[in-house]
């Protein structure tokens, strides 16, 4: 059997296949743990005999580690680690051909919308955005160019679901692929394959490598002919993880359990802690018994996740005040780290969406989205206490009116895609 992608023993418990699965002792030195493959290449034993590997763009042992694990922990055949979420999700779009058109689910992280529109337009896709908590409005957008439907569940940052398993008995009457990104669930709370999707994307920048000192993606499947030819534009576009990285992703793997654990159960506490705040419009969280699918996140995930959102009361103004106040949420970009974070859609993650079609998602000026981490709760609770306290009609702002607020930040925003751009 190839070294690469053994079938991993999924009998075994979740956490017994995170430490596990993919890391035997190194049989060259016993090392308990995998090491950093670091090196570019692979000597040899005679022309066309080597012992695995040849060149790391296309095999590392480290990097199999990963795949390996990540594959066990997602139930699937394969998985493929990628340089980035958004380079995972550029590689499932290779295979795809100019003319074709792809479905998606409307309020996809800014950065998935920024490649498909911005990238992915000017090589002949198409893409239709629809509101994937409606099976009628996925089946009507369908057409004769359709292949694949992309879904994120729960989305980013509205925290809504689509039903995995509806969606993919639609695709496969159609003849169509179902693409899900998983990163906010995680396999720990949600495993798509088993809910009939055909390939699944992490950013494992996130919860997977769950300590914010990383960038990293991966794509599973467990489809012999879907896995063969995303391996092979993984390797022949080249956008694939250094040996270190795939470490620390590796690492982070081993406790994800427990961390998802303490994650949710931070989650929930500020969840009802925002739900009865006298500042707050609306909470979404899929654990709330109010979220509106709240019954569809008990059926096809095992827990509710670590990310909240809400929206406040007094809009911009209130919002970047509050964004701005607190001591432990760190006001950053990413989410799914140890350390909590807090951010402000729709200046930063989803900036690269038009104003009109965010709102119209539900991606309103108001609204902050928080990644608890797992300090204590009481302590995370009591910092957003003292950040939503005041008046949202009268607070010390950064200004003494919304729009200045909102064209601030919009500015910051507008500098910061500057100097990405560079
Ligand atoms: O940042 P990267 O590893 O390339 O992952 C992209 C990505 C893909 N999918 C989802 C659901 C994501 O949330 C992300 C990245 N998101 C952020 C950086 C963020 O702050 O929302």
């Amino acid at each position: 059997m190839s070294v690469y992608n053994q079938y991993p023993n999924n009998q075994q418990q979740f956490s017994t296949r995170a430490i596990h699965a993919g890391q035997d002792a190194d049989p060259s030195t016993g090392a308990l743990n995998t090491p950093i493959f670091q090196t570019s290449t692979f000597v040899l034993d005679e022309l066309g005999v080597n012992k695995g590997y040849q060149y790391a763009r296309t095999h590392n042992p480290t990097r199999t580690a990963l795949e390996q694990c990540i594959a066990s922990l997602e139930n699937a055949k394969y998985a493929l680690a990628s340089a980035s979420g958004l380079s995972a999700a550029y590689t499932v779009t290779n295979l795809l051909s100019a003319g074709d058109h792809v479905i998606v689910g409307e309020d996809v992280y800014g950065g998935v919308y920024r490649l498909f529109e911005q990238v992915l337009t000017r090589y002949g896709l198409s893409f239709t955005y629809v509101n994937a908590r409606n099976i009628e409005e996925i089946e009507q957008a369908i057409n004769e160019k359709t292949r694949l439907v992309w879904i994120e569940t729960p989305t980013n940052p509205l925290l809504r679901l689509a039903d995995i398993r509806t969606i993919a008995d639609l695709c496969h009457a159609n003849g169509l692929r179902l693409a899900v990104d998983n990163t906010f669930a995680t396999p720990y709370f949600q495993r798509p394959l088993e809910l009939g999707a055909d390939v699944i994307i992490h950013s494992t920048t996130k919860y997977l490598g769950g300590h914010s000192d990383v960038i990293g993606g991966a794509i599973v499947t467990s489809s012999d002919d879907l896995y063969e030819r995303l391996q092979y534009h993984n390797n022949a576009v080249g956008a694939v993880p250094g040996p270190f990285d795939c470490f620390l992703v590796l690492r982070g793997l081993k406790t994800l359990k427990l961390r998802m654990r303490e994650h949710e159960r931070n989650a929930f506490a500020i969840a009802k802690f925002l739900e009865s705040h006298p500042n707050v419009e609306t909470v979404h969280y899929p654990g709330l018994a109010t979220h509106p699918q709240h019954e569809l996140a008990a059926k096809q995930m095992s827990g509710f996740g670590g990310m909240v959102s809400f929206v406040v009361k007094g809009g911009i103004d209130f919002a970047a005040n509050t964004v701005s106040s607190t001591n432990l949420f760190q006001l950053a970009e990413s989410l799914g780290g140890v350390k909590s974070l807090i951010c402000h859609p729709a200046t930063m993650t989803h900036k690269p969406i038009p104003k009109e079609i965010r709102e119209h998602c539900g991606i309103v000026d108001g609204l902050i989205r928080l990644s608890p981490g797992i300090e204590e709760a009481e302590d995370l609770i009591a910092d957003l206490d003292q950040a939503l306290s005041g008046s949202p009609g009268n607070q010390q702002s950064l200004t003494n009116n919304g729009t200045d607020a909102n064209s601030k930040l919009e500015t910051r925003a507008a500098e910061r895609a500057l100097v990405q751009t560079r």
